[in-house]
């Protein structure tokens, strides 16, 4: 008998189907961030990283040019299972010839991305980039009080919503387009209002532009502070669920960015009873918003099950969201969304229907009981049987160090 059918027998006495979650899990697609190749870097511009975000670290083999970044996602895609989009950010367009500013992006300065995608049969999600740009004036973008940096920034999220949809006509997967600002202040603000507004206007202005809903989802991502903006952000959480549930747009929730006793597991089945989608960019936050590389954790575990035993897989649109640079940024992508994979597996295997009633019986002595035995089933036999169906290798490590070897540390 092999260990998965050991494993499998053992679920089996729970009433659990591994081969059902080894099926439903490759039907699951994670969009995976194309910045932690290059530290957030991009490619359209020399400015440093902005924004109150931060990238730390400096292990070798950070992806200097488009053809280094495709070629290390190509790495890192072959040792992740199952099914993946590719999640670019505007920063991220590659000019041939003349450079084109943020606010005239076209699709063409994204060919080579589409290109990459239908090679490789996959979808692509787009977020515009309203940070690292010298229009960004006092940290503000579409909340600015100038109206030449406001205009600027609302033709920037305009541009973005044509190059989502022509991404989703290309390779024919819907895209994701999520909206972030990094607006805020450092210290008290003497009005809390006005940005708020004139991000509302924004938005409204942006979201003007004729799209097809089925092609584009609009998603609009909260936050609660960041670096150098930690008194005051504009797009705070009442800010964008209010606005995306009377515009009919999707709340994104990161897990970073809450206060540290909130927990995204909690808010999922709020959001799931009032609206039809809902998205999220999972990262796994130390103290603060850090973005280290999400590992299979209790929370992510609960996100997980929260999806799943909700039911949820088709509502929720899974990203992944962090950086680090103080490790192999390929072993971190790889790390970071097989943890997402494996928190899903680990859902997809605890017997939620047994569970759900222990607690409608308020039996919450047994729920203790069975949950805490789950932690100790053979999962990990049934993750490799899906690596093995999946012609993923279980030990990544060693590919990994082989392509740093012949590839990454050729770049100084
Ligand atoms: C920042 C947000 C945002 C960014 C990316 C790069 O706090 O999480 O999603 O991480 O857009
Ligand atoms: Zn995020």
């Amino acid at each position: 008998m092999t260990r998965f059918d050991g494993a499998k027998e053992i679920y089996s006495a729970y009433g659990i189907d591994a081969e059902k979650a080894i099926e439903a899990l490759g039907n699951v697609t994670v969009s995976v961030h194309c910045w932690q190749g290059d530290d957030v870097g991009g490619f359209d511009s020399p400015e440093a990283l902005s924004g109150g975000i931060q990238t730390t670290g400096n292990y070798p083999g950070k992806a200097r040019t488009p053809d280094e970044l495709m070629a290390d996602i190509d790495k890192a895609f072959s040792l992740i299972p199952g099914k993946k989009k590719l999640n670019l950010h505007a920063s991220y367009a590659i000019f041939d010839g003349e450079k084109a500013d943020r606010d005239a992006l076209r699709p063409e300065h994204f060919k080579k991305w589409v290109d990459f995608a239908k090679e490789r049969g996959i979808g692509l999600d787009f977020n515009p980039t309203f940070f690292s740009h010298p229009m960004v004036k006092d940290g503000l973008t579409l909340s600015s009080p100038d109206e030449a940096v406001r205009s600027f920034w609302v033709e920037h999220g305009k541009r973005c919503i044509e190059i989502s949809q022509y991404f989703a006509e290309e390779t024919g997967v819907p895209c994701v387009m999520n909206i972030w600002i990094p607006d805020g202040c450092k210290d008290i603000p003497a009005d809390r209002l006005s940005p708020r507004l004139r991000f509302k206007k924004s938005l409204d202005e942006i979201l003007s532009v004729p799209y097809d809903k089925s092609k584009v989802y609009v998603t609009l991502e909260s936050k609660v502070f960041g670096i150098g903006v930690e008194s005051y952000t504009v797009g705070s959480a009442e800010f964008c669920l209010s606005y995306s549930a009377k515009n009919g747009i999707v709340p994104l929730m990161d897990n970073g960015h809450y206060h540290p006793t909130e927990l995204v597991s909690d808010k999922i089945s709020a959001l799931l009873a009032f609206n039809d989608k809902i998205a999220l960019h999972i990262t796994r936050g130390v103290r603060w918003d850090s973005d280290h590389v999400v590992l299979l954790d209790d929370e992510t575990k609960e996100i997980a099950k929260e999806i799943v035993r909700n039911d949820a897989l088709g509502r929720v649109f899974i990203a992944t969201d962090y950086f680090d640079a103080s490790i192999n940024r390929i072993s971190a992508w790889v790390t970071g969304v097989r943890s997402v994979q494996k928190a899903l597996l680990f859902a997809m295997l605890q017997p939620c229907e047994k569970m759900k009633e222990l607690q409608d019986k308020s039996d919450f002595t047994q729920l203790m009981v069975l949950s805490e035995e789950m932690k100790m089933m053979p999962f990990g036999d049934i993750w490799n049987e899906y690596l093995s169906r999946q012609g993923v290798e279980a030990d990544y490590f060693g590919n990994i160090k082989e392509y740093e070897k012949k590839v990454l540390v050729n770049r100084k």
